[in-house]
């Protein structure tokens, strides 16, 4: 991750983060009215109240060993307390874009999110890594979405299932995996339609297009990642939690980071569900969209 990039998309949030928190430093309270004072920080930057709350008893806890009770000091804790919360569910071994595995993709979420488009970028982030990239236009729903997909096919000059309009998705996606299969393709990349966890019959319809992608491509790596809004808060974390309850996912790609100031809600997506975010989109561009990771997240908001 270019750090210095990332500190410039995240600005706003490390406006409703670190400047706050900063000035909560200048007011000359008392430590405990610090504390108490940087968590309702975080609960304003939309980190949510419970892992706010989680953040700054380890705090407390850390400050009670420590003799520098200096705002650098202090900060210094809170960034580790920061980090610990993301790295519960964010180690992971795996490195999606070395692995000399074959893998299907299948991206999901409600609409507008950024569905599309993190697939236009992943497509250029795998290709630079080496891997030949077949994508299918499965959302087959909303008129215009086929043709998004193929532009984003054509400006990375890679293959793509083409579905019809009102074709059903689960066959897009059969055509999809016999065309990998056939091909000497490393990633299959599925774009489905934007869906709301609560219409039943559209959560099937992804429970249906998982079972194929099971049969008939049993020789992959499997992964369902989620596309969440960011600009959407705490409410955003929630539409996560519904979702996770009516379908597996394996992680998460956090769009719009460069347009708000809710980047906060990273913390409590990864606490609350144990999930982790592998890429975060931080502009309209193809290459906007950034491999996560703790540490810098981190180091860019505090
Ligand atoms: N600023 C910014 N805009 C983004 C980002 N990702 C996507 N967008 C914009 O968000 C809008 C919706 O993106 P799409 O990729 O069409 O979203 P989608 O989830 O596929 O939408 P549906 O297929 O209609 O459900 C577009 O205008 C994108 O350019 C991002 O990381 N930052
Ligand atoms: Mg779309």
């Amino acid at each position: 991750m270019i750090f210095s990039k990332l500190k410039e998309n995240l600005k706003k949030t490390k406006e409703a983060l670190d400047i706050k928190i900063s000035n909560v430093f200048a007011s000359n309270k008392d430590i405990n009215q610090i504390i108490d004072d940087i968590e309702e920080t975080l609960i304003l930057s939309d980190v949510g109240f419970n892992t706010s709350t989680k953040i700054c008893d380890k705090l407390r806890e850390d400050l009670k060993k420590q003799v520098d009770k200096s705002e650098n000091a202090i900060k210094e804790l809170l960034k580790k307390e920061m980090e610990n919360i993301l790295n519960t569910a964010n180690i992971e071994e795996y490195n999606s874009l070395n692995s000399n595995e074959k893998q299907v993709l299948l991206i999901v979420g409600v609409n507008g999110v950024g569905k599309t488009t993190s697939i236009g970028k992943l497509t250029k982030l795998y290709q630079k890594n080496g891997k030949k990239v077949l994508l299918a236009a499965a959302d087959t729903f909303r008129a215009g979405a086929i043709d998004q997909l193929d532009i984003w096919a054509k400006r990375s000059n890679v293959d793509i299932c083409l579905g019809k309009e009102m074709q059903e998705p689960a066959s897009v996606i059969y055509d999809a995996t016999k065309k990998f299969q056939e091909g000497d393709y490393d990633v299959l990349i599925c774009d489905t339609a934007g869906r709301l966890h609560n219409k039943k019959n559209l959560m099937d319809e992804l429970e249906k297009m998982k079972r194929i992608i099971d049969k008939n491509v049993p020789n992959a790596r499997h992964e369902v990642l989620m596309v969440l809004d960011s600009t959407t808060g705490q409410n955003g974390a929630i539409q996560a939690k519904s979702f996770f309850e009516r379908t597996n996912v394996n992680g998460i790609i956090l769009t719009k980071l460069d347009s708000t100031s809710k980047g906060g809600v990273v913390f409590s997506i990864v606490d609350e569900l144990k999930i982790p975010i592998k890429y975060v989109g931080v502009g309209e561009q193809i290459d906007d969209i950034e491999i996560f990771d703790a540490k810098s997240f981190v180091e860019a908001i505090v």
